[in-house]
């Protein structure tokens, strides 16, 4: 098999079946034609494997499907047409009233609101658990756990899971692991061969790489499960379709994934030192950091550390904001992994669907602020952040 970076350009795609295109086509068709009526019955039956209707596959779709596939190690992965696509169209299809799902603690907060929401309101019980503590993990996983979920590192504290670990001891009980690896990508992490079930991204981020498509996909190790999630959580419960012309964008971000990953990475490191050498910082969370408390199982875990990065200054929540506002070229603005580096507060915003009480024992702290470093030149990003400090 060839390396990562040459399998995020060319997998599967011939130039030579397609005219010579090295560009892959946007097939836009929402719909395909049958060359007789009895095919297109075979088709509704899953008898026959050809693209019927976009709403569940298309050709575009599907080799960005086969490109992610390939990238996570997985047998088989589903496009949405947003990360949250991905998580509901999942969990819809793996849950059902009775059973449990074993959540961690931190979660992005949309994730954590369908639990509350969505799933806890049709029958599913929900239970969070810290999921970096391994013995409260085995406690609390019984027989009724269907799902074991959670983020590594995980949004917006950054704490981390050992996946391989956690996956043990779920499968003791045939519960399914969901990792939502969207912070990582597959480039720095691989849950699918550390034993997770199902590798979750918001595509949104990293992997479209330039702000400017929403998206989601869900990479897994059977591709029984992924036809299951396809006909069933996507094609008749989220109806969470994504479009050709985003699939092409992606595809367009996963040639330059490994550039902008290395350099996410090395700049960010070089903020989270900063920032930690600074007087006015209180605590900051970046695996990369000898201090981190979970430094190990990320060097372990992860190729690089990734270009995210959490602190809490001394003033908390004031001193936070005053931060924030002082920000001339970082920007002011929720989402992550794109080229411009991005600040926002999470107590206020992505995680403003947990009451304060709930970020309390969540642990998310309301000082926190999160720093998406992007891809400008490290000085500027780094003299920014110091005069913002000052
Ligand atoms: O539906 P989306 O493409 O926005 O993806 C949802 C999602 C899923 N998992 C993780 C770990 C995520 O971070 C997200 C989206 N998070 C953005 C953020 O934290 O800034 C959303 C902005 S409100």
């Amino acid at each position: 098999m060839s390396g990562f970076s040459t399998r995020a350009i060319h997998f599967g795609y011939n130039p030579a079946e397609n005219h010579g295109a090295l560009v892959p086509p946007i097939y836009t068709s929402s719909t395909f034609s049958f060359p007789d009526t009895a095919y297109g019955g075979r088709c509704f039956a899953g008898e026959e494997p050809g693209y019927f209707y976009t709403r569940i596959s298309n050709p575009t779709l599907a080799l960005l499907e086969s490109r992610l596939a390939s990238l996570e190690e997985g047998a088989a992965a589903v496009v949405f047409g947003s990360g949250m696509g991905a998580v509901t169209s999942t969990l819809w299809t793996l849950l059902e009233p009775g059973d449990e799902i074993l959540a961690d603690l931190t979660l992005y907060g949309c994730t954590f609101a369908f639990l509350q929401h969505g799933l806890a309101r049709f029958g599913v019980t929900v239970r969070h658990v810290n999921m970096s503590d391994l013995e409260q993990v085995a406690q609390a996983i019984h027989a009724k756990t269907r799902v074991v979920y959670f983020e590594t590192p995980a949004n917006p504290n950054m704490r981390m899971a050992d996946i391989a670990a956690v996956a043990k001891l779920a499968h003791a009980v045939q519960a399914r692991v969901v990792v939502d690896n969207t912070y990582c990508t597959p480039y720095l992490q691989q849950p699918l061969t550390l034993g997770a079930d199902v590798s979750l991204h918001s595509m949104t981020k990293y992997l479209g790489g330039h702000g400017d498509l929403t998206a989601g996909a869900a990479v897994f190790a059977d591709a029984e499960l992924a036809q299951r999630v396809r006909l069933q959580g996507l094609k008749d419960m989220t109806g969470a379709v994504m479009s050709a012309q985003d699939a092409h964008l992606v595809m367009r971000g996963l040639k330059t994934l490994t550039l902008r990953m290395d350099r996410h990475c090395q700049s960010a490191m070089q903020v989270a030192k900063l920032l930690q050498e600074h007087p006015k910082t209180a605590v900051v969370h970046f695996p990369g950091l000898p201090t981190f408390p979970q430094h190990e199982l990320a060097c372990r875990q992860m190729r690089q550390f990734g270009g995210m990065v959490a602190f809490e200054l001394k003033g908390g929540l004031q001193a936070g904001q005053r931060f924030m506002d002082a920000l001339e070229l970082v920007t002011r603005a929720v989402s992550l992994g794109d080229a411009e580096t991005l600040a926002q507060h999470p107590a206020s915003m992505t995680h403003s669907s947990y009451t304060p009480e709930q970020r309390r024992l969540h642990g998310i702290e309301d000082g926190l602020v999160r720093l998406s470093i992007g891809l400008e030149d490290l000085k500027d990003i780094t003299d920014d952040i110091a005069q913002a400090l000052d």
